[in-house]
């Protein structure tokens, strides 16, 4: 049996804590947060009784393999650290680090020790953009050449996470890093990328619209484009809306996850539509159902001593995405995620 420890009991800690209830071979022995109350709920409604308000004294009593980190990004780096000190497997949920200078330093500490660090990107283990990514990677549609990945939605998602009105940064960080990851998934890294923001909800601090062109070193250009400021109906929230074009057809996930996939006489159109678990609910079930999903492959990783497809170093060329996207905006040109 692996067994977890998780640290934050939020907002979305409950859908990993779900998660872990349902996967066998692994169980959650320990729990963390600052917050008493928070912990306390969380500890009973998932009967665990080892409770910490403080991820040192979790760490120095021990008795678990894995530290699966549910905290927001500014303890991220010291808690991850921390976990690579006491020789722990790492789960870290994104953004990993404030900096990409932070996670570079939280990867390298988990390497040294040894151990995997999984970054919790669970974008791209969605059931309908993976059977995306599962198309594409099988040759469907032959050799891509261009891609959109368009997440767009008016959808409220400061009354959950307040936390996302707050920060200076906003869209590309929180919900556009899901984005570039998927962008990662199915045309490899990027050699530039060049964006555009704005914020048009007077409410809030970041931006919430970004519109980023990439380059890939496959050849690819893509388009990723990310709103929440978006007003239409039918609201999509949570999808990503994926169309690629290959040398020998193409493909569209389209809103209500149908996804058509269109080479010669080939035109078919598929319900990808993730299912509805006990513990998920819409519009969210899309998401959390990832989370299972990814919690599922990190322990068969563990087990067949594999690196999760978004482990630590892995995610460092996302993160790297990210801070280009934000020095493109700023100076207004085209950025090279390898020369940061
Ligand atoms: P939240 O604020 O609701 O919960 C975070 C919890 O962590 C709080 O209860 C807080 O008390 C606790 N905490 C903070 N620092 C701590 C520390 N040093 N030790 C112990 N406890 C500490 O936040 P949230 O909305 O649950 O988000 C948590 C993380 O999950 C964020 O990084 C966010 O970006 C990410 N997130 C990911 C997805 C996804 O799909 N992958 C979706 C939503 C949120
Ligand atoms: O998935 C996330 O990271 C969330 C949300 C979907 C609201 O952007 O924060």
């Amino acid at each position: 049996m692996i067994k977890i420890a998780v640290i934050g009991c939020g907002f979305f800690a409950r859908n990993q804590l779900h998660a872990w209830a349902g996967i066998e071979g692994a169980e959650v022995v320990a729990l963390c947060d600052r917050n008493k109350a928070r912990l306390k709920d969380a500890g009973d409604s998932f009967g665990i009784a080892r409770r910490y308000t403080d991820a040192a004294a979790m760490f120095t009593e021990g008795g678990f393999d894995v530290a699966d980190i549910a905290t927001t990004v500014p303890s991220h780096r010291a808690l991850v650290e921390m976990a690579a000190d006491a020789g722990k497997h790492v789960i870290c949920q994104k953004p990993v680090a404030p900096t990409l200078t932070d996670a570079r330093h939280m990867v390298k500490a988990v390497e040294r020790a040894g151990r995997i660090m999984m970054v919790h990107e669970n974008f791209r283990w969605q059931s309908p953009v993976r059977a995306v990514i599962n198309a594409l990677r099988g040759g469907a549609i032959g050799t891509p050449f261009f891609g959109r990945i368009s997440f767009r939605s008016g959808y409220d998602v400061f009354s959950g996470q307040p936390y996302l009105a707050e920060g200076e940064r906003f869209i590309i960080e929180d919900l556009g890093i899901h984005i570039l990851d998927i962008a990662r998934a199915l045309f490899g890294d990027a050699e530039r990328i060049t964006a555009e923001t704005r914020r048009i909800n007077p409410n809030i601090n970041g931006e919430d619209v970004a519109t980023m062109l990439l380059r890939h070193k496959s050849g690819v250009t893509s388009v990723v484009d990310c709103s929440y400021a978006t007003k239409r109906e039918p609201e999509t929230f949570p999808e990503t809306l994926i169309e690629i074009d290959g040398t020998e057809g193409s493909l569209r996930l389209d809103a209500g996850y149908h996804l058509t996939i269109q080479n010669g006489d080939r035109n078919e159109t598929l319900d990808v539509s993730p299912p509805l678990l006990p513990w998920t609910g819409k519009p969210w079930h899309n998401i959390q159902e990832s989370v299972a999903i990814i919690q599922r492959d990190f322990i068969a990783c563990l087990r067949d001593g594999k690196q999760p497809e978004t482990s630590g170093r892995d995610n460092l060329g996302t993160f790297a995405l990210v801070e280009a996207a934000y020095r493109s905006a700023a100076e207004g040109r085209c950025i090279r995620p390898e020369a940061l």
